[in-house]
């Protein structure tokens, strides 16, 4: 079995029952979300072994999350539970102010994840493992984050595992895009599998096309791998400068949260399993198109089985999937 560690930090997600402006809602849907844990649980469901860094606070939000980690067979024992800082939370908002446009508002300043340092990282997780993930998010967090995760990516390519690297920038973490870049910078250039989108990319390099050029090039003709997201349109890669293309399925958008993650985990699951390049980006695009057309990032990502049951619902289904 191929093996998975990721970094990041999970929280308690609110989700109203109803759409619209969040101060009118009074019934909320309680969730468990964070991006790089997605990732690993919708890695987890398709038959990748995977283990997680974070930090919990002890409390009740902090057991709900280790709970959620465990049910899905994910191994906590590098989840360290803080007793000085709590779990953090957030609020979802639907389509308000922009029609099927989810929003969210953090409370997650000072939490136990921030406070996760390099002290936290233990070098025998990184001992036969395939693969490392980590998000933009992480280093964003606080400088202990930022420290943890370049430490996870040092000890990931010394016992010669990959590095998997999605952008995900948060602004409001970053403040500036002249901080994006600085932050994220080493985890680009480290990156073997580099996960993004038009967004990140204009936050990045904004108008230096060159710029964006020059780094996508550089990475695109070496063995990595980059896989642009590219929602509604679909998903493309590029490897060793060839590119390849899959359209995006159609479904009705009902939360548009973790359908990144989703697409993330099933393209990197599919393609440690050995699977082809083609076939893991349609696996992506299915589990984006289920993740989109439910509420909770974690509940709707598929295993291989309804992954079968979407294709052969919406084509490309002939084909045996590997497990
Ligand atoms: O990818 C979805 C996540 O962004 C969200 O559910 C929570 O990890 C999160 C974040 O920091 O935004």
């Amino acid at each position: 079995m191929k093996r998975a560690l990721g970094l990041g930090e999970i929280m308690v997600q609110m989700n109203p029952t109803e759409k619209g402006a969040l101060r009118f809602q009074t019934l909320f849907e309680r969730h468990v979300a964070g991006s790089e844990a997605n990732t690993i649980i919708q890695m987890q469901r398709l038959g990748i072994g995977c283990w997680f860094f974070s930090a919990v606070g002890a409390d009740e939000f902090g057991k709900v999350i280790v709970s959620a980690l465990r049910s899905e067979g994910v191994d906590t024992s590098g989840v360290v539970e803080d007793r000085n800082n709590p779990t953090a939370v957030y609020f979802v908002q639907r389509s308000y102010p922009v029609p099927n446009k989810t929003m969210v508002y953090y409370y997650r300043k000072g939490s136990a994840a921030a406070n996760f340092g390099p002290e936290n990282v233990r070098e025998e997780y990184f001992e036969g493992l395939d693969l490392f993930l980590v998000s933009g998010i992480t280093p964003s967090l606080s400088s202990s984050c930022y420290e943890a995760a370049l430490k996870c990516v040092k000890l990931a390519k010394d016992h010669g595992a990959q590095v998997a690297f999605d952008t995900n920038i948060r602004i409001n973490l970053l403040k500036t895009k002249e901080n994006a870049m600085k932050t994220l910078e080493p985890f680009i250039n480290s990156a073997d599998i580099l996960f993004t989108g038009a967004g990140d990319m204009a936050m990045l390099f904004g108008d230096d096309i060159e710029r964006a050029r020059e780094v996508t090039i550089r990475k695109a003709t070496s063995a990595n791998i980059i896989v642009f997201k590219k929602g509604s349109d679909g998903v493309e890669a590029l490897v060793r400068g060839k590119r390849y293309f899959v359209p995006a399925y159609k479904v009705p958008v009902i939360d548009e949260l973790g359908a990144g993650d989703a697409c993330d985990g099933a393209f990197l699951a599919s393609y440690l399993q050995g699977n082809t390049i083609e076939d893991s980006l349609r696996f992506a695009n299915v589990a984006g198109a289920i993740t989109v057309s439910l509420k909770g990032d974690i509940e709707p990502l598929p295993d291989w089985q309804a992954i079968e049951t979407f294709l052969n619902v919406h084509g490309a289904g002939e084909k045996r999937l590997l497990r």
